[in-house]
């Protein structure tokens, strides 16, 4: 019998990606949605109705991991082999705005599901969506899985508290729980208000002559960006081990928002100093200025290791954000007509 999975969050970036790389793995695929006025699918689309096949690779559920008697419901009756959970308010500096809300899906959203795991299916499989926001004011470069915590944001002492969860109910229950520790992950289906995308789409638009200006906040934070379609694999992975176990998962190569914008503009001819401005509103009250993983553990224990390097990546997203400008502006013309 085929394997059942669960995502939390799979209408997000990541839950795009790993439900696709589960399908194809042959496994039925659960999702857990949320109701919202308007739908909010988009990213997975493809898969719920694909057309070539005779059964629906996905099935959603409505719940939420502030409800967790929606959660109990779908977990008893799915019965999932594993649990996957990426849901989660992730923007850094709404959580700033938001802090109390982050924390109630952040964190009790996970240990609320926790406790629904081990009520209804203890024997399944559970991967916790950690991040490298937990290193926060990093305390050694590169970080790995014993580099001490530091915290920076509301959302960051959120994922703290949900990884030290995931540990104890490893070491208290027997669960087998692991944490990945992603550093930042981008794509084509990444939220427009995440700085990598946030760059491409108003480069793109600069381009086709849809927009005059993009404004940013700190462009000296530097980042370890991957890609999230490399990044999935290796949530899966973890789960497929002899022993549960925390990851910290990146490529080991940290690069500047700058350097990103330059890598950006520079593709697609325009000089960036021209039409790029700083707008303090993008500030955080504290900021984290450097991320630089090292996933010696991941590559060594799992066999992992990143597909997509940064000048791969700001091209695919760049070339993604083009095409939909491209559009964008024919549209425009059209109805001009
Ligand atoms: P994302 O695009 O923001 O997706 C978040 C997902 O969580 C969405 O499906 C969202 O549903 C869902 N969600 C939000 N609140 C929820 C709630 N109360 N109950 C149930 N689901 C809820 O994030 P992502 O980039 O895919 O990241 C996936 C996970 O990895 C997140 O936990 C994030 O914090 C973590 N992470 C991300 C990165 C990264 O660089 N991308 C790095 C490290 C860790 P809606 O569509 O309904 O909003
Ligand atoms: O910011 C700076 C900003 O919002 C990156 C989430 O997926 O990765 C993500 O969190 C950097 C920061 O990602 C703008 O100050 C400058 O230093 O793209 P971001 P993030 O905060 O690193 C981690 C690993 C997660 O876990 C999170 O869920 O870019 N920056 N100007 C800006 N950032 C944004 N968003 N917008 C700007 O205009």
């Amino acid at each position: 019998m085929n394997k059942r999975a669960l995502i939390v969050g799979i209408t997000g970036q990541d839950g795009s990606y790993l439900s696709e790389f589960l399908v194809k793995k042959g496994y039925e695929v659960h999702g857990v949605i949320r109701r919202s006025s308007s739908f909010n699918t988009g990213r997975i689309e493809h898969l719920y109705q694909d057309p070539h096949e005779s059964t629906v690779a996905l099935k959603l559920h409505y719940g939420d991991l502030s409800d967790g008697s929606s959660l109990r419901k779908i977990l008893s009756l799915v019965q999932p082999n594993e649990i996957y959970n990426l849901g989660a308010q992730s923007h850094v500096k709404v959580s700033f705005e938001q802090p109390v809300y982050t924390v109630e899906v952040d964190a009790l959203g996970t240990i609320i599901l926790l406790e629904a795991i081990r009520d209804t299916c203890p024997e399944a499989r559970f991967y916790q969506a950690g991040s490298s926001e937990m290193f926060g004011k990093v305390q050694e470069s590169p970080q790995t899985e014993t580099t001490h915590f530091y915290p920076r944001s509301p959302y960051g002492c959120a994922k703290v508290f949900a990884h030290w969860q995931t540990i104890n109910y490893r070491e208290a229950y027997g669960a087998f729980a692991c944490n990945g520790i992603l550093f930042n992950h981008e794509s084509p289906r990444r939220g427009e208000t995440f700085v990598t995308r946030k760059i491409t789409r108003a480069a793109t638009r600069i381009k086709e002559g849809l927009q005059k200006k993009l404004y940013l906040g700190n462009l000296e934070a530097k980042r370890d960006w991957g890609f999230a379609g490399d990044y999935v694999e290796a949530m899966w992975l973890m789960l497929q081990q002899e022993k549960p176990d925390d990851y910290v998962v990146a490529t080991g190569h940290t690069h500047s928002v700058k350097e990103f914008v330059k890598a950006v503009f520079t593709y697609l001819d325009i000089d960036w100093e021209q039409v790029v401005s700083v707008d303090p509103r993008y500030y955080r009250p504290t900021e984290v200025d450097l991320l630089l993983g090292n996933a010696t553990k991941c590559r060594e224990v799992l066999g992992w290791s990143p597909q997509v390097n940064f000048q791969e990546l700001v091209k695919m997203m760049t070339e993604a954000d083009w095409e939909l400008a491209r559009n964008e502006r024919l549209i425009q013309e059209n109805n001009q007509l």
